[in-house]
């Protein structure tokens, strides 16, 4: 496997729709961007700030105890908000990890305070994302599933990132049915994924205020490595059609997934993963 450190960069003052759309969205390569949280109300957040306006509310979360599940948008339970922010006022590990939440919708005044950037909204705009894990958390390496374009702030907290364009995601064991893969790329096993020795995939740190565009069907994968919050804006696919298609297939395969699921439990979930074993054999 083969690390490059992404190096690309721009500063958001630099940035129009049109020149971010033809340098980055067209020729689907991740970008760091600088400056974008300076621009924005939000630099001025801190925890207290953040504890009095959306602590109370609950918030579903992922633990480590279900292990058999290759589901991985909402989580497992419920926490409170507060007992999230808690994590990052404490630098704290922990087996909680809130992942896509939009929970900024559910205050106003704050969701505009980070508003999405002018050279990444779209029509049908999506509500803003709220990314949440203790120190050293991992998570899972998977691309978006609507092959949506994402851009990822990071307000508290640093963590790593890897990035594996599309074109290499049959060395990626992926699980049939899903966008995700068990491989862990922070910890490498060659010998039980070998099709990882021929592997490139970039590697970068998100620090406080920075932003990372992840294209289109860009497989990624993060370490926290400190307890972390960020943001992610969403935008849909250039092109409608690819929206679409995925959304019938969605609509058909993630039922079909979690009814098996329910009714075979950890054997459906076994199965999944000799079978992304399998198909990388093939190629
Ligand atoms: O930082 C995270 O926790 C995950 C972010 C992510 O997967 C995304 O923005 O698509």
């Amino acid at each position: 496997m083969e690390f490059t450190t992404l190096t690309d960069h721009v500063h958001v003052q630099d940035v129009s729709k049109k020149d971010f759309k033809e340098s980055w969205i067209k020729t689907n390569k991740p970008v760091l961007i600088k400056g974008l949280l300076d621009q924005t109300p939000a630099s001025k957040w801190d925890l207290n700030f953040l504890e009095k306006e959306i602590g109370h509310f609950k918030v579903k979360v992922f633990d480590s105890q279900h292990k058999n599940r290759t589901a991985y948008l909402r989580g497992d339970h419920y926490v409170s908000m507060n007992h999230m922010l808690h994590l990052i006022r404490e630098n704290k590990p922990s087996d909680l990890r809130m992942f896509v939440n939009p929970i900024l919708s559910k205050n106003k005044k704050l969701a505009k305070e980070i508003p999405c950037p002018d050279f990444f909204t779209c029509r049908f705009q999506l509500p803003n994302m709220m990314f949440l894990g203790g120190k050293g958390t991992v998570v899972p390496l998977h691309y978006d599933f609507m092959y949506d374009d994402g851009l990822l702030l990071q307000l508290f907290g640093r963590k790593e990132i890897i990035l594996v364009e599309p074109k290499q995601a049959h060395l990626l064991y992926r699980i049939p049915f899903n966008s995700t893969s068990m491989v862990n790329l922070f910890q490498l096993d060659v010998s039980d994924y070998p099709a990882l020795k021929k592997l490139k995939a970039y590697r970068v740190t998100l620090d406080h205020g920075d932003t990372i565009f992840i294209p289109s069907g860009y497989w990624h994968q993060m370490i926290y490595t400190d307890a972390s919050l960020s943001i992610g804006f969403r935008k849909w696919h250039r092109n409608p059609f690819v929206t679409f298609k995925t959304g019938v297939i969605r609509l058909t395969q993630i039922p079909f997934d979690k009814s098996l699921s329910l009714i075979f439990g950890k054997y459906w979930f076994n199965w999944k993963v000799n079978q992304s074993k399998r198909f990388e054999k093939s190629h």
